[in-house]
């Protein structure tokens, strides 16, 4: 079987989102709400256990405020905050505050001309991606993927494979010549859970996760002015990802 399709992580994958996009999107959502809420970059690296902003918050009250008296309403409260950090995350993005990371419109510029099949599977909200797409990689781009698979399309949200799934069967595709693109280890035992080839570029909340299972682990996909790292798995000498390269890990 040989390589036809992508599919890709968001946050920490195509872009940095998570430092400076959602978290002070959640903490401006805190602020406005007049809540003494707020998550500055190291608590917010161990917030990231749990992915799904909603499923965060509720994590965030659970295990950091013991203090906190819970209203009766706290599932509409939790709902509320999160619709609020939406609109706040998608206008930092329309300002195009969020730049893609290094090597991923390359890639996806060469993957496309290739007529490699491409996906987005992400546990974000999906305006999130959209607003990306269109302000980080340009007009129009949502349209080169085939499937947008976002947000609560599924209940249970990375680790869980489910949202990798989901993608698969709107693709029409088993895990046969398929390659994931992830950052973290909640996604990677995501993407391994539906039996997927995955490759890691890691950034600086997921440097030390266990990436036990990844195909490789990158510290970016690089350019070809601009060499990346190789953290783990095999030596294929290149020190930028393009289209022969994943060919070639994907058959290694
Ligand atoms: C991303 C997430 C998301 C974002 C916030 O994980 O966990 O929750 O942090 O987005 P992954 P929302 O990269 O593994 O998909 O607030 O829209 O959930
Ligand atoms: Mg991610």
């Amino acid at each position: 079987m040989t390589l036809h399709a992508l599919l890709f992580d968001v946050d920490g994958t195509l872009a940095d989102t998570e430092r400076d996009g959602h978290r002070p999107a959640f903490n401006q959502a805190f602020a406005d709400a007049g809540l003494d809420w707020h998550w500055d970059a190291t608590l917010y690296g161990k917030l990231l256990a749990v992915t799904g902003g909603k499923e965060r918050m509720k994590y965030y009250i659970d295990h950091y405020r013991p203090d906190y008296r819970k209203p009766d309403s706290f599932d509409e409260l939790v709902a509320d905050l999160h619709k609020a950090k939406t609109q706040h995350y998608v206008a930092l993005a329309a300002r195009g505050g969020i730049p893609l990371r290094p090597g991923v419109k390359r890639l996806l510029v060469e993957a496309r001309g290739a007529g490699l099949r491409l996906a987005i599977v992400t546990t974000t909200t999906p305006e999130n991606v959209t607003v990306l797409l269109e302000h980080s990689l340009g007009s129009g781009t949502q349209n080169w993927f085939e499937v947008i698979a976002a947000g609560d399309v599924v209940p249970a949200k990375k680790p869980a494979p489910d949202i990798y799934h989901y993608a698969l069967e709107k693709m029409g595709l088993a895990h046969a010549g398929c390659l994931a693109f992830e950052d973290s280890e909640n996604g990677l035992r995501a993407s391994l859970g539906a039996g997927l080839k995955t490759l890691v570029t890691v950034n600086d909340y997921t440097l030390d996760h266990d990436f036990t299972g990844a195909a490789v682990v990158l510290s970016d996909l690089g350019d070809p002015d601009a060499p990346n790292r190789l953290l783990a798995g095999p030596d294929l000498g290149q020190s930028f990802v393009d289209v022969a390269y994943l060919k070639a890990l994907y058959a290694s």
